[in-house]
Parts: structure tokens; sequence; C-alpha cells
């Protein structure tokens, strides 16, 4: 009897300890199973392919003849291999893009893998690639394209079910699907389409519940605003969708890059971006392939800043992906590993101003436990705190990892980071942020240390940390960078201090048995310049730099418009630009007749300038007779990826005076802007 009254009592004062402690309600809008699921895959493949991929363009116009889809050698089991050893987690493929090619033999389109001549027309790449992904264990994702350049139903009412009906037929016939991708581009001006989303919308969750829908505005997942690798600092999860739509009807780039800290929905961010300098592959880009350098960056950027990184990868014309594209993947994803194989805080002692109701469900320790369902939490009414950890011995580190356990919604607004100076006896500042969400990456210089203090200062909510990393990354060799001026003399410039720079002429690769650059040199007729800086006699070297040059603009005038400032779009220098009207036609005077293969303008590499977006072109002998070679075109994805625009003649042509005339800026305002002007004569 004695014994059960004990019992009794123990159990009493078991609950009532327990009940003491707040439940932690979550705060906000918060991720679903699949979202969670999907953000935890953090790195994955985006494979561009289809007929761009031979005619060499970034948007096809649907007129292409199908035939010249014919890869040689096409391989899915190559690109899953691929995606696997580099660490990520899916493939989405280009099942239809903007020409409205499919990938697939389609009942409702005539513009197909069937009608092409690869395997006599009886192939079809997404049961190839579905096939692949399911025996590696790789998740599979979809890339459909509403707009369409070959359907004659586009930018008609009755559209919308040709492409629901699509849609339903890819995601019944291959398998689950984890993401399905909507581009939000609607037209080029010409034809536009009023979409039904919610149609499409539907047909995802009949056919793939589970599927993550993204779109500038999800709902399963949201468009980072820019191509070019670069997520916000400040990136909320949240966002406001109610009254917007993708494409022109979606929020200011801005907003998509931060999300809203108050958003009613969880729509979180992806950040697509390529390997390349444009989505398809193109022989030409060959070595313009990412270096592991801008890799680190990008990844920093994106999976450092709470958004997941969609990295495309396109195939080639044998339709693999090309060798050079592959190594590079290798050499970046040791490089991760290396970084982040060992979290220097492991077995350090964590302790916290406040830990909820004082119970060792909340903490600190958890956030060293590697376990993503453990967390620290704070009582409900502390929104600003400290965490010490102490480590066993002193270590030296330059990243610092940290997440929040999301599924209990995002909450802190901003942070720091101190470490300990045994030197001084006091704390001092390492680095300050603001949210952190799924994960965020700090980068600062290398630190030796015991005991780092990590301070929330301001939290929607009683924050909940899941983990803490310290990471050691081993400085890269920055590239060197390669300038030509107007008259072709060409500089190269490293940053980092005590380098030699070695570099070529001839194609080669350079290495320290390569000329040193010590002085400008001439190129005036152009050529390819590939340079390395090295230290410690090669030792440690950087990656290849590589530049095409073609002639140089040294006698070249700018006609019209009148101005000082116009001369900028020949000076040979792609920092500086000019902003002209969309009435100022450009002329420029080579001084001289040259036989031209195309031209090529470079705009301001920022998403929200008014670049170029339709445009004739002309050339002249006499600069009075002109021969109209483009006639109202566009440059091809110049809004959201503003990068060098190449454009190639059917044939070369000869001529002393070209007319750039502007009909269109990207953001329709009658202004437009130019960094370089140029033409490709080789
Ligand atoms: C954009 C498209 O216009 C590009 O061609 C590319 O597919 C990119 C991922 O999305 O909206």
């Amino acid at each position: 009897m004695k014994n059960n009254i004990l019992w009794f009592a123990i159990i009493i004062l078991l609950i009532s300890c327990k009940s003491s402690v707040i439940p932690l309600r979550p705060y906000g809008a918060t991720p679903s199973k699949s979202q969670l699921e999907w953000q935890q895959m953090e790195y994955y493949m985006f494979v561009h392919f289809g007929p761009n991929t031979f005619t060499d363009v970034e948007w096809g116009n649907g007129k292409e003849d199908p035939t010249v889809f014919n890869p040689s050698d096409l391989d899915c089991r190559q690109w899953v291999a691929t995606a696997k050893a580099a660490g990520m987690k899916g493939i989405i493929i280009t099942a239809k893009h903007h020409d409205g090619f499919c990938l697939w033999p389609s009942k409702f389109s005539t513009h197909t893998v069937r009608e092409s001549s690869w395997k006599n027309g009886q192939g079809d790449v997404l049961r190839e690639l579905s096939e692949a992904c399911k025996k590696a264990g790789l998740k599979f994702g979809v890339y459909l394209s509403p707009w369409d350049r070959n359907n004659p139903a586009y930018g008609t009412p009755g559209y919308n079910q040709v492409f629901a009906n699509t849609l339903n037929e890819v995601l019944s016939g291959y398998g689950d699907v984890f993401e399905q991708w909507f581009d939000g581009a609607n037209g080029d001006g010409t034809k536009r389409q009023v979409y039904n989303w919610p149609l499409f919308h539907n047909v995802v969750y009949k056919n793939q519940p589970q599927a993550v829908i993204f779109s500038d505005i999800g709902p399963g997942c949201r468009w980072m605003g820019n191509e070019q690798g670069i997520a916000g600092e400040t990136n909320w999860s949240r966002l406001n969708t109610k009254g917007f739509e993708p494409g022109s009807k979606a929020p200011s780039l801005d907003t998509l890059s931060r999300g809203n800290i108050a958003g009613t929905d969880w729509v979180p961010a992806e950040t697509d971006v390529s390997i390349r300098p444009g989505w398809f592959y193109s022989p030409s880009t060959n070595d313009k392939v990412k270096s592991v350098e801008q890799l680190f960056e990008i990844y920093y950027n994106t999976v450092g800043r709470n958004s997941n990184l969609l990295l495309n990868v396109p195939a080639d014309r044998s339709g693999r992906i090309h060798s050079g594209d592959s190594i590079r993947l290798m050499e970046f994803r040791n490089s991760l590993e290396d970084v982040f194989k060992t979290n220097l805080a492991s077995d350090g002692i964590v302790t916290a101003s406040n830990t909820r109701g004082k119970s060792r469900r909340f903490s600190p320790i958890n956030i060293l436990d590697n376990k993503y369902d453990t967390y620290w939490a704070t009582d409900d009414n502390i929104h600003t705190v400290s965490l010490v950890i102490t480590l066993k011995k002193a270590q030296t580190f330059n990243r610092f990892l940290i997440q929040e356990y999301i599924p209990l919604g995002q909450r802190v607004e901003s942070f720091n980071v101190e470490y300990w100076d045994t030197s001084t006896n006091s704390w001092h500042m390492l680095s300050q942020a603001t949210t952190i969400g799924y994960k965020r990456i700090l980068r600062f210089a290398t630190i030796t240390t015991e005991k780092l203090r990590i301070n929330i200062l301001k939290s929607l909510a009683s924050p909940v940390l899941n983990n803490i990393g310290l990471y050691f990354a081993p400085e890269l060799l920055s590239s060197p960078s390669i300038e030509r001026s107007k008259q072709g003399d060409v500089s190269i410039r490293t940053e980092e201090t005590d380098a030699t720079i070695y570099y070529t002429l001839d194609g080669s690769q350079p290495s320290i048995a390569s000329t040193v650059y010590d002085h400008f040199f001439a190129l005036p007729n152009g050529g390819t310049v590939k340079a390395i800086a090295a230290i410690h006699n090669g030792a440690t070297k950087s990656e290849v730099m590589t530049l095409n040059y073609d002639l140089s603009p040294s006698q070249w005038k700018v006609l019209v418009p009148h101005g000082a400032d116009v001369a900028k779009v020949i000076d040979g220098d792609a920092s500086t630009s000019v902003t002209l009207n969309l009435q100022d036609t450009l002329v420029i005077d080579f001084g001289e007749i040259l036989s031209m293969k195309g031209f090529f303008y470079v705009p301001v590499n920022d998403v929200n300038t008014a670049n170029l977006f339709r445009y004739n072109f002309s050339v002249s002998t006499d600069g009075q007779v002109w021969i109209k070679i483009k006639n109202n075109v566009i440059f091809n994805n110049i809004k959201n990826n503003p990068i060098r625009q190449d454009v190639l003649f059917n044939q070369s042509v000869r001529t002393k005076y070209i007319r750039l005339e502007p009909l269109e800026s990207v953001n329709y305002v009658n202004h437009y802007a130019v960094s370089e002007l140029g033409i490709i004569t080789r």
C-alpha cells in the first residue's frame, strides 16, 4: 500500500513537471510534409535538352524541323550517374520548352520525338530518364512550359485544355514526380495566353499529390527572381500570393528574392542557375563552364541562404552530359565534402541564457546531436537570447552553419556570432546576418578560438534551432581576370598577393611552363587568351580563365546618337554602359569594310535594368543604302538572364557600317541599356 502511494505521488509529480512546459506551437505558415522533404533535398539537377541543343538557340520558335533533334548516343543513365556522383538528389528535365517540342511521343502534339529522326521516331526521353532515376534512387521532376510557340491553339481559350491534357499525360505516365516546374514565360509579346492555373494545379494534385509545384509564386516553391544563382540575403520562406500570378503579374523580383516576413503561405525559394552561360548546350560554351570557385559562390548564396539549388547541366548533342561539365561537378562535390564533412563544434558544450521550461526536451545540447527532429527552444516570451558553445579545444574555422526547425515555422529575424579572444579576454564580432530558415551559412576570415557566442537579436516568436556547425574551407586561389582595351591591348590581373600569372595564346591549357605575364600585350586582331594564377611554384593553382576575342574596335566610331557617353558601347569594357532613348538608333562606322559572321550585344548584367529585347539590325557599305539582316527579332531570355547575346547571320556579309534599331526594351520602358556592341568575324 505504502509503495502504491509512493508510485502515485511520483506519477503526479512527473505529470505536473511535464505540463509545466508550455507546448511549442508552430509559428505562421509551415511546410507540408512534401515541402519539408523537398527542402531537405537542397541540391538537384536541371537538364535543358531539346531541338535548341542542336540549333544553338536559347528559345526555339516552334517552327524548327523536328528531325534536328537527333542525339547520337543518348544515355539518361549517364545523366543520372553524373547527378548522383555530384551529390544531387534528383533531376528535373525540360520535357517541353517554349518551342513546344515534346521529349515524349505526346498524343496532343505533332512536334515531338515521334516526328524526329532519333531512334526512327520510336524513342521516349521521359521513359528513359524516369526509369534511370528510379533505378538509381534519384527523384524525377518535370519542367513543362505553358508558353508554346508551336501549338496552333496557343493564344486561344482552347489551349488551356490542350496544356492540361499534355500535363496529365506526363504526370500519369512516368511514375512519381517530386516537382512540377511551371515556367512563367508567356509569349514574346505577339501572342498572349490567359493561363488557367487552377486547372493546371488540379491536374498535378490528381496525379501527383506529393509533387511540389514550382512557379514564380508556388504554391509549392517559388522562383528566386534571377537566373544568376543569388538568393536574397534576407530570405523568408513565407510569401503573400493572393492577387498575384506567375509571369508578368508576379510580385516584384525583390519580393521574390526576400519573401514576405508576414507572408500568408509557405512558399520556400528555389534558385535555378546554369553551369554554363546559357540554359541549353552550345559548343561555344565548352570553355565557359563555371569554375569550382563560382559553384561555391552559388552554393553559399543559395543553399547557404535558405534556398534550394537547381543547377542546370545541359545534355550535349550526343545526348550525354559533356565531360567538361561532369568533371567540374565532381571537383565541386569533392571540395564541398571536404569542407562540410567534419563539424568542428560536434564535441562542444552548449549553454543557453534561456531554455524552454528548463526542460531537457528543449535543451541546447540538441543543436549538436546531428538529429533533425530534436531542437533547442526558449520560453514563449524570450525572443532575444544567447547560446555559448565551448569547444573541447581551440578550433580553426571560417564557416558557420545554423538551422531553424522549420516544421514549426520560420522565426528568426536577425542574429550575430561572436568569438572569444583569449588575448583580450573579451567577445569579438565574427559575423551578423538576418534570417536563418532551413539553413544559413556564414563566411568570414579564418579564426581560431575555443568559445563562440550566438546571439539571437530579433525573432518573431521563441527561436527554435536544431543544428549548428563550424567548418573550415581552404582558401581557393581565384582565377585571374582578363581585359582588353579598345586599342586591343590585353591585361591580366590577379587579386592574389604573391601569385604569378601564366598564359597561353594558342588555345592550350596554361601551366607554370607557359609564358609569365608581366606586361600588357597587343591582340588587336583577336584570339584566345587562357590564364592561371599560381603560388609556391605551381603547388597551388587557380582554375583557368579563358577569353575569346574578335577584332578590337580601335578604329570604330559611333556616328549616332551623339554624346560623349555613347562611346562606351565600343570601349571594349563591359563594365561601362550607356542608356539610350528607344528612339535612338545606334550606328557604328568601322572605318573599313569587314566581313561579319554576326554581331554581339552585351546588356547590363542586372535583371532590373531595361536592356534591349526587340530590334532590327542592318548593314551598309556606304552608310546610305542599308540591308536589313534581322527584322523585328528578339534577344531570347534576355530579361531573366542578361548575358552577352551572340547573333549569327545565315551567311557572312561585307560591311562598313552597322545599325541597331531598338524596338522594345525588356521592361517596356522608353529607354534601353548597352554595355557593348561588337562583331563576330571568326
Ligand atoms: C526561363 C526560360 O525562358 C529559359 O529558357 C529557361 O528555361 C529558364 C529555366 O526559365 O523562364
